[in-house]
């Protein structure tokens, strides 16, 4: 097990789009776990392998409060499938945009199909928390992280935040 560097804006990576992975064997699952451990010790809620320099469409999560025991879900080629017309608005974060939070809107509910970390075909309901996450998380395998959502100028106030913090940290 590893925890990898996260990447943070205005790295170009952020802005690619992951490609489909073709196989989950052993060596792709040590991956998954690495990106585990790497999420848990941020923490976070989630994370995509993007954030660690991977090209490929995989997301882990888990959104269980740190009383609850930990509930790992690993995401392989996700796709929405269905999304509710109710909306819902999250103040997120972002471990590529380490310390800043805005509120944003996404559809309240959806529904995604994925292949699990056996390599087998599910498909799940999210609600509440869930949902939010796996579309934050969805969005960037796409290239696009929470600032897009924002005002050029709001956004750009982000990233020159964030590059500050990473000089400060270095
Ligand atoms: O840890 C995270 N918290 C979070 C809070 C609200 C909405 C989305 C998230 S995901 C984020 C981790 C991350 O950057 N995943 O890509
Ligand atoms: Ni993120």
């Amino acid at each position: 097990m590893a925890i990898l560097p996260i990447v943070t804006v205005p790295d170009p990576l952020l802005k690619k789009i992951s490609e489909p992975v073709k196989k989950v064997d052993d060596k792709l699952r040590a991956f998954m776990d690495d990106m585990l451990e790497t999420m848990y010790d941020a923490p976070g809620i989630g994370l995509a392998a993007v954030q660690v320099g991977k090209l490929w469409r995989i997301l882990v999560i888990d959104i269980a409060r740190d009383e609850e025991n930990p509930k790992p879900m690993y995401f392989v080629n996700p796709e929405i499938t269905w999304t509710s017309e109710e909306l819902n608005t999250y103040n997120e974060g972002c471990l590529s945009i380490p310390e800043q939070y805005a509120e944003i809107e996404r559809p309240a509910e959806c529904k995604i199909k994925f292949i699990d970390y056996n390599g087998e075909e599910q498909e799940i309901h999210a609600t509440g928390l869930l949902a939010t996450c796996v579309q934050h998380e969805i969005d960037h395998l796409n290239g696009i992280v929470f600032i897009d959502y924002l005002s050029k100028i709001k956004r750009s106030m982000y990233v020159r935040k964030v590059k500050k913090l990473v000089k400060e940290n270095e």
